[in-house]
């Protein structure tokens, strides 16, 4: 099965009805082996995010990296999150998130790189061929989700962003915005929130940077605008509205490695064999159910990125 949906959402709702019925005379022409374009009306308003009445967006579905697990229902995804900024609560963030404006967007782009600019998330959507990607999300603190996200493949975006032979890592800024992300006003974490990849991570091809979710736009409090989406690292590596994207020699220092540099790493990829010093992580609870479940190597994508690791001591480079 190439063509996977999410199941809550049918198509016909994102989706005008003559592109859909178009999408499905494709799909029959092309026996499903090419991507198929789900369409939606992507302008203006772009990224004017808001629960129910987010824009749609035009991507292509069905890729082969997506899983075909059932994907966590829309209330699920966004109304249990992690994002400090609105309050360390698991509910903070559907309540506070509101507060955020996402649209204009500017993404700074500097550092080791041959084409710095403050680029307009805008101009980066419309130039740009979306992807809806069907992931697993597992967070540190050991519970997962399916999520079917919407985004930019990373990778296309480092390319023409065009990084010098001096880059080896790639560092991402979340907004610091006291007056609009409350959280901010505590110190619980040293804002703004910092996250980084080595640059062969950043440009394998599971590397997403997802500007929607479910069809439409990022909700507010799932990272909205634009956010990272590395499927098989530990959720938190997955930094939020983004505001810069900086080409480094040296490793970045990262938000939780340095708030707890003997409990969270800088690699951070998700491995059952490699506890976290005060819980074990080789189970894991999947939001909506009752059992726990066994947390898979990379969290299941093992195939595709185990490679990127190989003569590495993953004990030491948790
Ligand atoms: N800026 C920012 N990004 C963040 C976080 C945060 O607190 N601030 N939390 C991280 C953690 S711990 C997780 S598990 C994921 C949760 O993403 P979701 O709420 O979209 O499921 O976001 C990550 N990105
Ligand atoms: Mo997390």
């Amino acid at each position: 099965m190439l063509i996977k949906r999410p199941v809550d959402i049918p198509a016909s709702e994102i989706t005008d009805p003559g592109i859909y019925a178009q999408r499905r005379e494709f799909l029959r022409n092309s026996a499903g082996t090419a991507l198929a374009l789900a369409a939606g009306v992507a302008f203006p308003g772009l990224l004017a995010s808001g629960g129910a009445q987010a824009a749609p967006l035009r991507f292509a579905t069905g890729s082969a990296l997506s899983t075909d697990e059932e994907p966590n229902s829309l209330k699920d995804i966004t109304r249990y999150n992690n994002f400090y900024e609105f309050g360390t609560g698991k509910e903070d963030p559907a309540r506070y998130a509101h507060s955020l404006r996402t649209d204009p967007w500017t993404v700074r782009v500097d550092g080791e790189v041959e084409k710095p600019a403050d680029y307009q998330l805008e101009d980066l959507i419309k130039t740009s061929q979306l992807e809806e990607r069907i992931y697993r999300l597992r967070c540190v603190e050991a519970w997962s989700m399916v999520i079917p996200w919407v985004g930019i493949p990373l990778a296309t975006l480092i390319k023409r962003f065009q990084p010098t032979s001096r880059a080896r890592f790639v560092e991402f800024t979340t907004l610091y915005d006291p007056e609009q992300m409350p959280g901010q006003r505590r110190a619980v974490l040293d804002w703004p929130y910092v996250e980084g990849l080595r640059m062969d991570e950043a440009v394998h091809p599971l590397t997403l940077l997802a500007v929607g979710l479910y069809g439409k736009v990022l909700p507010n409090q799932n990272g909205a605008p634009i956010r990272l989406v590395v499927p098989w690292k530990y959720g938190f590596k997955n930094v939020k509205s983004i505001v810069r994207i900086r080409f480094t020699e040296t490793m970045p220092r990262t938000t939780w490695a340095l708030a707890g540099p003997r409990e969270y790493g800088f690699y951070a990829n998700v491995n059952p064999e490699v506890d976290h010093p005060r819980w074990s992580q080789a189970r894991e609870r999947r939001i909506g159910e009752f059992f726990k479940r066994k947390t898979l190597m990379f969290n299941g994508y093992a195939e595709q990125v185990a490679g990127l690791y190989r003569g590495m001591d993953l004990r030491r480079w948790f």
